[in-house]
């Protein structure tokens, strides 16, 4: 078999892969972001590649039909808006998981030839303040650090970073260093207390927006100290006194953090050279998420602690490629190659490259405004590539009701069904992951080759393709004539030759007649090469920006519903959702809740709870933990409309955004809980495809087939047709067991013996081991065997899956824990847990710690 190197479609780490048509799956080892290693989603990509699901042929209206009918009516829909109404009157939304080579020619279109800058990104929902952050205080969007620097310095704090389970290679790179190295230290600045925390030595839990107020506090306490570099200050950074006056006239505890917190903090930081801040979405998604990114950078200027070995501000990428969608600039605010939209020298740079009739020269509509001009009918056309904006944006029922208005619609996706797919006019098919080839530009600035190694299925194209038959059809064959993704590089890096006089930071020299082929994963400027380790920036006079930052007063009232992520599953779940191993770590839609939080309401574990905002509500499932601080309820962001009645999370949050970036607040909604009172709650397995359809009702993939959480307000009258309506499965033998004193009833359905749905209710959360039923589909089981509901005493129920790898359950592992298995290396010998991709460590190091609390204690 042989294996084709590419990588992985996930996160920003970017890790190399080693893939067979088979599904073979392999981490490279060769890959300098992972040598080999993989976590749980990438382990499970060949459980993603399948056909099931796909998008296939275009489609029109609904209808099924060929390319050049839909290219042409989105084509025509493009062109007849923009000559009645203006280039301002269409709009592009892509995404940093599409590759720079398509990236690239979304952007050329748009800014270049339909001559509007209306192309915005899923970016801006992720990395806009780190990118603003940076202009300000560099003069360019540069990102300083790499990997390695991770491994060598001294103090890392993650600032607003989940790591273990949103980079988690990254995470185990530090966990290794770590463990070579004891006296590494770790601080982990986030207001929950997450599967990250476990591997810091210290947990600074901050109020929400906290950040600004932390490190402005740290900057006055290294001048106090006499730790600020004064000659590097004064020879690369401008500003320090303008920040420095702020920083010392804030209140540091507005932090949240005690005196005596704060004082060992800032006393580590200072007395360490060698400290990376790495930070994420805790930071860029808020209101003042560029004003924080600036109190981190301000600290890392004053010291001079940047572009050296081991130390550095690390803003860590989300997507694959949200990298290389800020080289080829395809943020509304953005031209090509890290030049500025505002520059006319730089606009006619990429005019005369581009040999284009026209160029955008004002800003286009940023995400959050794009979809209220969509809402306002300013938008006449509308092409969303290869992102959910009904899901993921804020006030996404708003979003999606703006789509709804737009007089065209074109989607260009792998799947066939999703939540934004559902709105559009056109829907144009992607080729995927393993079936097209390009490049990505990970967190540390690394281009790697994706490679396909699956035949594209279908009529499926790759987005580039797509891009370049719509702007042939618009009349621009010639500037469009791409036979290969190559073809898009050169000139890429071709425009990056062009703008060499400009000096700016994104050089891309190194990739000039490389063989591209067999282009090894390389960083631009060239590898090894630092960025400011001279402390030249890019502002007009070469040095840098301090900035004076306004900590933001905490607001303590009410519940701030924060929302992230969780380790199995990436956003909008159209991958990850195809993975049963997947699946069976934290199935359903859930709300953290803290245990004071969850009194008040009178709910406990396993209850639904509404969730409302003035945006609208969601039903979850509670989980009380007091990994939440008490009035910040945490719910993950993956579920759609698709897999839920109603659990989009971002149903709930606002269109608050920070004003310099316009990053929406997505941490932050203001909400309120209750019980959501239900009349009877159900669990059932089926070997066809469910859809959601009760009041609450979640859908998940198993190994046999679907699974379905649900909750109904009434009780039905007849419980097989509700059964059978559940499980979908209308035909077949039925058996049903009902307990008139608890109320509870069970329904098997089989066909010629073979169990193929099973079907559990009861006035209260249904108690029934959810593996074992779901193992007991397809077989031959005697249905009332079945029905007993019970794990017969030779099967032990592994329990909620933790380590997706092996799929080993809670139960397997408490089991092992009361046996002696006390260490996460023990565990992992007698269980296999762990011992993969090793994304569930620190799960498995909190069990160990749980279990060995005293009962008496919890
Ligand atoms: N498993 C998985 N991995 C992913 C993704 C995925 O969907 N699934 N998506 C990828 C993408 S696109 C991105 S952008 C990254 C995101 O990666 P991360 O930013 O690490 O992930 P999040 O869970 O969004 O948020 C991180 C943390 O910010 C904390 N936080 C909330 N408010 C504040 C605050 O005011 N201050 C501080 N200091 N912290 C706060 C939250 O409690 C949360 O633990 O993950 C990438 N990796
Ligand atoms: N509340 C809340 N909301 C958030 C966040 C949060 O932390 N909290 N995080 C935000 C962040 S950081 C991000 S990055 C966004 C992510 O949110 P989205 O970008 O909306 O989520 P995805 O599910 O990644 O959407 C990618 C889509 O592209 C499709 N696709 C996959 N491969 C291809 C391909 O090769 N070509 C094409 N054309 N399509 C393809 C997938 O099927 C899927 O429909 O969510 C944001 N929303
Ligand atoms: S850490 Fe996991 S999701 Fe991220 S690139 Fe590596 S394998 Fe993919
Ligand atoms: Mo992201």
């Amino acid at each position: 078999m042989t294996l084709t190197r590419t990588t992985c479609p996930y996160c920003g780490v970017g890790c190399g892969v080693l893939a067979g048509a088979d599904g073979t799956i392999q981490g490279d080892p060769k890959h300098p972001a992972n040598f080999g290693r993989l976590c749980s989603k990438g382990s499970a990509l060949g459980e993603t590649i399948d056909l099931s699901g796909r998008l296939l042929s275009p489609k029109v209206d609904g209808q099924t039909t060929d390319w050049d009918t839909a290219l042409d009516r989105v084509a025509r829909a493009f062109s007849d808006a923009i000559a009645e109404h203006g280039p301002d009157s269409v709009a592009f939304y892509v995404s940093g998981q599409i590759l720079t080579e398509d990236y690239y020619v979304a952007n050329k279109l748009m800014k270049g030839y339909i001559g509007s800058a209306n192309i915005d990104t899923n970016s801006r929902l992720c990395m806009a303040s780190s990118v603003a952050g940076h202009k300000r205080a560099f003069g360019t969007d540069t990102v300083p650090g790499t990997y390695e620097d991770l491994e060598e310095a001294d103090l890392i704090v993650l600032v607003g970073s989940n790591l273990a389970w949103c980079h988690p290679v990254l995470h185990q790179r530090i966990a290794a260093a770590k463990a070579a190295r004891p006296e590494m230290r770790v601080i982990n600045v986030d207001p929950r207390r997450t599967a990250t925390t476990d591997l810091a030595d210290v947990h600074l839990r901050i109020l929400p927006d906290g950040d600004a107020a932390l490190f402005n506090g740290l900057l006055a306490h290294l001048d106090s100290t006499g730790a600020v570099d004064r000659a590097y200050v004064d020879a690369h950074v401008n500003g320090f006194d303008a920040a420095l006056a702020q920083a010392q006239a804030e209140d540091p505890t507005a932090s949240g953090l005690s005196a005596e917190d704060l004082a060992a903090f800032y006393a580590e930081w200072t007395g360490t050279q060698k400290v990376v801040t790495v930070y994420s979405q805790g930071v860029n998604q808020s209101s003042c998420g560029t004003d924080k990114v600036n109190a981190i950078l301000n600290c890392h200027l004053a010291t001079g602690r940047i572009g050296t070995p081991g130390c550095g501000p690390f803003s860590v990428t989300g997507q694959p490629n949200a990298m290389g969608g800020r080289e080829v600039g395809g943020l509304a605010n953005m031209l090509a190659n890290h030049l500025d939209l505002e520059n006319a020298d730089h606009r006619a740079c990429v005019q005369t490259a581009w040999d284009s009739p026209t160029m955008a020269d004002h800003a286009g509509l940023k995400a959050v405004d794009l979809f209220q001009a969509c809402a306002d009918g300013r938008i006449k056309a509308l092409w969303v590539m290869s992102t959910n904006p009904a899901v993921s944006l804020p006030d996404s029922d708003g979003v999606a009701a703006a789509i709804a208005k737009v007089p065209f619609v074109a989607v260009t996706d792998i799947m066939e069904n999703t939540d934004t797919g559902d709105l559009a006019h056109v829907l144009l098919p992607a080729a995927g992951w393993g079936e097209k080839d390009g490049t990505v530009t990970n967190s540390e600035r690394r281009i790697s080759r994706q490679r396909a190694f699956l035949p594209v299925p279908g009529d499926a194209r790759p987005d580039w393709k797509i891009i370049c038959d719509v702007a042939a059809r618009m009349g621009w064959a010639d500037a469009f004539d791409f036979e290969t993704p190559e073809a898009v590089f050169a000139e890429y890096v071709a425009l990056s030759k062009a703008a060499e006089p400009f000096a700016r930071d994104l050089d891309l020299s190194v990739f000039e007649g490389v063989d591209y082929a067999g282009l090894e994963p390389t960083q631009w400027p060239a590898n090894d090469r630092r960025f400011f380790a001279d402390g030249a920036f890019y502002h007009a006079d070469g040095k840098a920006k301090m900035l004076p930052v306004v900590a933001p007063q905490p607001r303590n009232q009410g519940l701030r519903l924060n929302t992230g992520r969780n380790r199995d599953q990436w956003h909008t779940m159209t991958r990850t959702g195809k993975a049963p191993r997947l699946g069976a770590h934290l199935a359903e839609p859930y709300l953290e809740v803290h245990p004071d939080d969850a009194a008040r309401a009178e709910v406990t574990v396993g209850d639904l709870v509404r969730v409302s905002s003035g945006r609208g509500d969601a039903i979850l499932r509670v989980l009380v933990t007091d990994r939440v601080a008490p009035g910040q309820p945490f719910a993950p962001m993956h579920w759609t409309r698709q897999l839920t009645s109603r659990s989009t999370v971002n149903s709930l949050v606002t269109s608050t955004v920070d004003p310099i970036s316009g990053q929406p607040a997505l941490k932050g909604a203001g909400v309120v809980i209750e019980r959501f009172t239900a009349a009877w709650y159900g669990f059932a397995a089926s070997v066809v495809p469910l859809a959601p359809r009760q009041a609450y009702a979640a859908v998940a993939r198993t190994r046999t087939g679907w699974q379905v959480e649900l909750a109904g307000t009434e009780a039905p009258s007849d419980w097989e047709a509700e059964a059978r309506a559940a499980t979908g499965i209308s035909d077949g033998e039925v058996s049903m067991v009902q307990d008139p004193a608890t109320g509870g009833v069970r329904v098997a359905l089989s066909r010629d013996g073979v169990i193929v749905a099973l079907f559990f209710a009861a006035p209260t959360p249904v108690e029934v081991a959810r593996s074992h039923a779901i193992a007991l589909v397809g077989t031959e089981t005697p249905p009332l065997q079945a029905l007993a509901g019970r794990v017969p005493s030779d099967r032990p129920d592994p329990g909620a899956t933790v380590c997706a790898c092996f799929e080993v359950g809670r139960n397997t592992l408490l089991a092992a824990v009361a046996e002696g298995a006390t260490t996460v290396e023990a565990l992992g010998a007698k269980t296999c847990a762990g011992t993969n991709c090793g994304s569930c460590k620190p799960e498995l190091a909190a069990l160990i710690a749980a279990a060995r609390v005293p009962m008496a204690a919890e």
